[in-house]
């Protein structure tokens, strides 16, 4: 394998140095499903699917990018301290998030280019982190042109923590989820992570289940079109995060720092999620709130609210659910922490119950749920599976199945005929695979 990627490395940079060897593996998300940007757990654990790159350092500042895949055009940019994105989809947008967001972080003393040949065997637009896996292996290559070497030079959590700030170079609002379990996932276990600062707990796995992955086909290329709905509800959730503030401050008699909805329960109000709920319902009405009236709430005029928290969200006449939003994440939050205990304590059933709620709760307070999706997790429990929720950013992509060891044949055998035949009518091979962890990210 490696050999192959070293061989067509030569062919594609004849002329270019001996080239060295990394790897960057997917994820597949158990649970705690748009929590992250709100510094709230998440439960992923790392995929055997990984990119797989061949690099070499080059003294001229240029950056040259090959694809095994030729879906994937070469690229090529010269290393500078003003990067500007490419167009919305270009793959090099990863590159260059990296190689900006290292440059930004650790001021290197030069400016070093590098040849660099990819090869994946990590589905996109499925909600897997191929792009964070790109971007965690374009940092890869960037330090070893800089000399600098992971976990000695770089530790893999604070890696991980710019890598999370980097990647929002491409225009997504994302967290830290995925830079995290990539880099510092483990064979064998599941990631518990916390963020602000970030915190990597290792988990053990069921021993009487597997984890099955099944793509619903529809794809959610957040690069693409799936990016403005993905990010409606980051900003959607700092909005409520305002709206939590204001209330605590009119309360309290004084302004209370709350930066992000995490800090609720981390920072010096300490709230139970008992509490954090019961202020969301104080803060916010429930429904549909139109803009006009959270302007008001917010003491501020509706254009300042829209340029300051809305952004790209387009301006919907009747409103936005946010008190919704906020439901999900106190949710979401007791789900991962119940399913990190459940998985200490062996429990299966627990943690397919909390898989079902999350998915319930992804679709009615969050809207990221599709036709195909929501089929998909309940053809998924009609086959045996005991829980089953869509992963990852949501609108398409794959779903994640907790299946009991012995009833995994006859799972797969189910959601192909069911799903794939007869849903989508579609033959052939169906988009399945029992998910395999392998260790984070590093040279091969
Ligand atoms: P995926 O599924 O890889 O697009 C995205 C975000 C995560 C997290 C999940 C939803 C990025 C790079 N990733 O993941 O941070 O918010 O959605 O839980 O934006």
């Amino acid at each position: 394998m490696w050999g192959e990627l070293t061989e067509a490395f030569h062919k594609a940079f004849p002329g270019a140095g001996a080239p060295k060897c990394f790897r960057a593996p997917g994820r597949v998300n158990l649970i705690g499903e748009h929590t992250d940007y709100n510094g709230l757990p998440v439960l992923p654990m790392t995929l055997a699917q990984e990119i797989r790159i061949a690099v070499a350092p080059r003294r001229d500042g240029r950056v040259l990018l090959r694809n095994a895949d030729a879906a994937f055009a070469p690229m090529e940019f010269v290393n500078s301290d003003t990067l500007s994105p490419s167009a919305p989809g270009s793959w090099d947008n990863y590159a260059k998030a990296a190689v900006a967001g290292i440059n930004h972080a650790l001021a290197p003393a030069g400016r070093p280019g590098f040849c660099m040949l990819a090869e994946s065997d990590l589905p996109s637009g499925a909600g897997l982190s191929s792009s964070s896996a790109l971007v965690v292996a374009c940092a890869l290559a960037y330090l070893h042109a800089l000399e600098l070497e992971l976990e000695q030079d770089v530790p893999r959590l604070k890696l991980a923590a710019m890598l999370a700030e980097a990647e929002h170079f491409v225009g997504t609002r994302g967290g830290g989820m995925d830079q995290a379990v990539i880099l510092a996932g483990a064979a064998g276990r599941a990631c518990k992570i916390d963020f602000f600062p970030l915190r990597v707990e290792s988990v053990p796995l069921p021993d009487d289940c597997e984890v099955v992955v099944c793509d619903s086909t529809a794809k959610a290329e957040k690069s693409g079109a799936a990016r403005a709905l993905y990010n409606m509800n980051p900003r959607l959730c700092h909005l409520g995060c305002a709206l939590a503030r204001a209330k605590l401050s009119e309360e309290f008699g004084e302004d209370v720092q709350v930066e992000r909805l995490g800090d609720l329960w981390y920072g010096p109000l300490c709230l139970t999620t008992r509490e954090a709920e019961s202020l969301f319902k104080r803060a916010v009405p429930e429904g549909p709130v139109p803009l006009a009236e959270i302007a008001e709430l917010l003491g501020q005029k509706p254009e300042k609210v829209a340029s300051q928290w809305l952004e790209e969200v387009p301006i919907v006449k009747g409103g936005y659910d946010i008190l919704a939003r906020l439901r999900h994440q106190a949710g979401e939050y007791r789900r991962v922490e119940t399913a990190r205990d459940a998985l200490m304590a062996g429990d299966s059933t627990a943690l397919g119950r909390l898989m079902n709620e999350s998915h319930a709760s992804c679709r009615d307070n969050l809207g990221i749920s599709t036709p195909e999706l929501d089929r998909l997790t309940e053809t998924a429990l009609e086959a045996g599976a005991l829980g089953a929720r869509l992963t990852g950013a949501g609108f398409g992509g794959a779903t994640v199945n907790l299946v009991p060891a012995d009833r995994v044949e006859r799972f797969v055998a189910t959601v192909e005929r069911r799903y794939y035949g007869e849903y989508l009518g579609r033959v052939g091979n169906a988009p399945i695979f029992t998910a395999h962890t392998s260790p984070g990210a590093g040279p091969a």
